[in-house]
């Protein structure tokens, strides 16, 4: 028989109760299966099944879907082929570490975002400011915030805009992650240099960040489901969420967004039925001169532009507009050494997505608008990405402002 030591087992019992208090990280599990799809109407059932879709979209033929460990009878009850492939664990730290996040190198929760947005705020009053747009289902306030540097003393409001949306889907990390870099180095290089992009902007262009528009989805996808997707509307019957991007009034209801409430690409009761969505519609409404829009999303290596809600293209001039700015971002992200990311119309590079943002941006204000979808394999990548994936979105930002401004 082995003995311990009492000396031993309070080691052991000492080291592990230090890691538990300092180690914060929470494992969510989750079993992943293939589910085979013959035609379009697979697709469909499956696009409406209650089951998180680990790939970007359902195809024919085989995809991979996961459901929280224990629930595998979700996936039987799907009337299509289904194989059980492994188990998937994926972490989420809770801990702040010593002298508060570095969101360079680390994900940062709700809070932690906020939190950083408002320290840019106090650090560069002259050229941030912030304003609340909107209030989600759950109660959390819509930030809006504002970079601008007026050389003027009598320019008050910026002559051009450009609409920067970050987290439009909440398990999306990257997203936020990267809209939080791009309004902190846009901050620093209007308040150290005077280059040309800088000249450009200055006096003319007030670039507005909303860094989370669906804060509720974010704050779940921090709180219990890793891969949570949608808004938090209480669609009844326990079922949760409208798809913030099929929810847009432009081609509302059509090809590539679903009608059934448990569907992650569910429409919503009616078109811009989400207050997130109004909050920034009508947001985007009242600036002055909107000349482009980007929506980041994860993941890919994609800059997509309209139309999203058919394959058919939009007008020709439309679409030399689209590659004319779109075509410098996929070079300068290329230069800084970042990946190729592929740059066409949504519907034909990914899917048809009706109600989609770039569609509703585009339509309302004849301007580049585009989804991108940040360079990545998955929704939860690693927390080593994070800095060469900002920095290259940095790149491509820079080369999106100096094509977008006339
Ligand atoms: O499905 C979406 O809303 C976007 N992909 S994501 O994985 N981030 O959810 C893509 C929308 C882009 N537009 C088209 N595919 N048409
Ligand atoms: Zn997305």
């Amino acid at each position: 028989m082995v003995k311990f030591s009492i000396r031993f087992v309070c080691i052991v019992w000492l080291s592990l109760f230090t890691m538990s208090a300092f180690a914060k990280d929470r494992i969510e599990t989750y079993s992943v299966f293939t589910v085979n799809c013959s035609g379009p109407k697979q697709v469909q059932i499956l696009s409406d099944a209650n089951v998180i879709l680990m790939g970007e979209d359902v195809l024919i033929g085989e995809n991979q879907v996961a459901v929280r460990f224990g629930e595998e009878l979700s996936v039987a009850a799907i009337p299509l082929p289904s194989k059980f492939l492994r188990i998937y664990r994926t972490s989420i730290s809770e801990g702040v570490s010593d002298g508060g996040p570095n969101y360079r190198t680390e994900w940062l929760n709700l809070d932690q975002i906020n939190a950083e947005w408002e320290t840019l705020r106090a650090t560069y009053p002259w050229l941030v400011s912030r304003k609340s747009i909107g209030t989600s289902h759950e109660g959390r306030t819509i930030w809006a915030y504002r970079v601008f540097r007026p050389e003027l003393r009598d320019v008050l409001t910026p002559p051009k805009s450009v609409l920067i949306l970050g987290n439009t889907h909440a398990r999306e990390w990257m997203s936020p992650s990267v809209v939080l870099h791009l309004g902190i180095k846009l901050t620093e290089l209007l308040a150290t240099t005077d280059d040309l992009l800088t000249d450009q902007l200055v006096d003319s262009v007030g670039t507005y960040f909303v860094p989370v528009m669906n804060p509720d989805g974010y704050f779940r996808s921090w709180n219990g489901e890793r891969f949570w997707r949608k808004n938090r509307r209480n669609n009844g019957g326990g079922v949760f969420g409208v798809d913030l991007n099929r929810n847009y009034e432009k081609a509302w209801g059509g090809a590539g967004s679903s009608g059934t409430t448990s569907s992650d690409t569910y429409r919503g009761p009616s078109p811009a039925s989400e207050p997130e969505l109004q909050a920034v519609r009508n947001y985007a409404l009242t600036l002055r001169n909107l000349i482009a829009f980007v929506d980041y999303h994860s993941y890919a290596g994609d800059i997509l532009y309209p139309w999203s809600y058919t394959t058919a293209p939009a007008p020709p001039a439309a679409v030399t507009m689209f590659q004319s700015v779109g075509a410098p971002i996929r070079s300068a992200i290329i230069a800084a050494g970042g990946p190729t990311y592929t740059l066409g119309q949504g519907s034909v590079v990914l899917y048809l997505a009706a109600g989609s943002s770039k569609d509703w941006f585009y339509d309302r204000f004849n301007v580049p608008s585009y989804t991108i979808e940040i360079f990545g394999t998955q929704f939860d990548p690693p927390a080593t990405t994070i800095t060469p994936t900002q920095d290259h979105s940095w790149a491509g930002f820079k080369a999106f402002l100096d094509a977008a401004i006339p």
